[in-house]
């Protein structure tokens, strides 16, 4: 719970609170009106008027009439940790995708919350927890709000499309698709940066990274690959910026290989690591070739992280640039593993075979002859044979792709 509350603080501090004190509650049961108990709250209430405070923020989600009852009780606004999430990721969007993306994420938010919204306003302008969509907005009722998300869906939706047909495309030239994951705060752009020599912003706080930042990549001057930087994930992300996410992450889904940065100087990277495949389990991506990018080693001393060595982990310091090199060679195996570069026929009219070879592999090369297609493609081995008994004519076995 210390743990939990520790970076709850991070996360206050990023969105520019200034932290005066924390209350640890231990509740037999939450209260289902007020979430904390009478005594508590008495206590809380004589801290706020002690030191002056004007915000409460609460590390677990509070409902919409909680959070209205708590705000009575104290006299002050009080928001749950999703509501600062959303909060900090309102400061830091700047694309035109990322500020829809919060917005949308928003207005899921306030909705249910909205008739607390509006008592609030003639007490309180500005502050945590309103930026964004801003007071304007709050004056709209349901229905516009409503209105209002769904022409921001649609607007998204076009970004998207752009984005898929931009995704197909490289697919199309067949450059395998790698995408940065993880913790916030984990390291990914300074990794991103010295793979990429960008220079793309990374910072001690939480969040830094927002919108997605896509690279082309040659390692060791031969092989091609693009590389995408994303947003960091944490404990208890709410589930409005998932959704409105979706399009952003979606790149993580189609990606040919996850680097899932930890930073392994973290007391907490253990629980950090469960967190980040939570979400990718959520958006369906734990089945997908994933490697361990264990960073900032830097900060450790000999022999203090006992992981075993294996072919899924590699231990780097992004900072300092300490085995890139394994990395790289790490990521080039992974990617050719199983997979083959072949040159095969394909008899004219067997479009379904065509189809399998676009769906499960990459075509390099093809050419449309009379009778029959030729053609150069990177394919799974262990599909060929199968194929074969369709139809498949192999002309040349390669060895594996790079
Ligand atoms: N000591 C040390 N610090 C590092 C290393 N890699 C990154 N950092 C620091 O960790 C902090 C976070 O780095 P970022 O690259 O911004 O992390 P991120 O994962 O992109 O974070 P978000 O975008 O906020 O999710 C920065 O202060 C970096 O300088 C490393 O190998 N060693
Ligand atoms: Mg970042």
């Amino acid at each position: 719970m210390e743990d939990t509350l520790a970076e709850l603080q991070q996360l206050a501090l990023s969105a520019g609170a200034k932290v005066i004190g924390q209350v640890i509650c231990r509740l037999e049961r939450i209260n289902p009106k007020s979430f904390i108990n009478k005594g508590k709250m008495e206590e809380i209430a004589q801290t706020i008027s002690v030191s002056n405070i004007n915000l409460v923020i609460f590390d677990d989600e509070l409902s919409p009439s909680q959070n209205k009852s708590l705000e009575q009780a104290l006299c002050v606004r009080v928001i749950d940790r999703r509501a600062l999430i959303l909060d900090i990721f309102a400061k830091r969007a700047r694309s035109s995708e990322g500020k829809i993306q919060v917005e949308l994420a928003q207005l899921m938010y306030i909705l249910p919350r909205l008739t607390r919204m509006w008592t609030h306003l003639e007490r309180q302008k500005g502050g945590i927890g309103l930026k964004g969509p801003g007071e304007t907005q709050l004056e709209l009722d349901r229905r516009m709000i409503r209105e209002k998300m769904r022409r921001l869906k649609t607007d998204l939706k076009r970004i998207e499309n752009t984005r898929r047909l931009q995704r197909d495309q490289r697919r199309k030239n067949a450059v395998p698709q790698i995408v940065l994951v993880g913790y916030t705060n984990s390291g990914k752009s300074t990794l991103f940066n010295r793979l990429t020599s960008s220079e793309v912003v990374a910072a001690d706080q939480l969040f830094a990274t927002l919108d997605p930042t896509t690279r082309r990549v040659k390692f060791e001057d031969r092989v091609e690959m693009v590389l995408t930087d994303s947003v960091g994930f944490i404990r208890k992300l709410p589930h409005e910026l998932i959704e409105a996410f979706k399009s952003t992450l979606e790149e993580a889904m189609t990606a040919d290989l996850l680097l899932h940065v930890i930073d392994c100087s973290d007391p907490l990277w253990e629980s950090h690591k469960r967190a980040t495949e939570e979400v990718l389990a959520e958006l369906g991506c734990l089945e997908k070739n994933i490697l361990e990018v264990y960073n900032k080693i830097d900060r450790l001393s000999e022999g203090q992280l006992t992981l075993a060595q294996s072919t899924r982990r590699v231990f780097v310091s992004a900072r300092e640039g300490r085995n890139l090199s394994v990395l790289v060679q790490k990521i080039l195996s992974i990617l050719s593993e199983g997979r083959r570069v072949i040159r095969l026929m394909l008899p004219q009219g067997r479009g379904d075979l065509l189809a399998l070879v676009h769906r499960e592999g990459k075509i390099l090369e093809q050419e449309f002859e009379a009778d029959f297609v030729s053609m150069t493609a990177e394919l799974p081995i262990q599909r060929v044979e199968q194929w074969k008994k369709q139809g498949f004519v192999v002309v040349d076995d390669f060895q594996s792709g790079f």
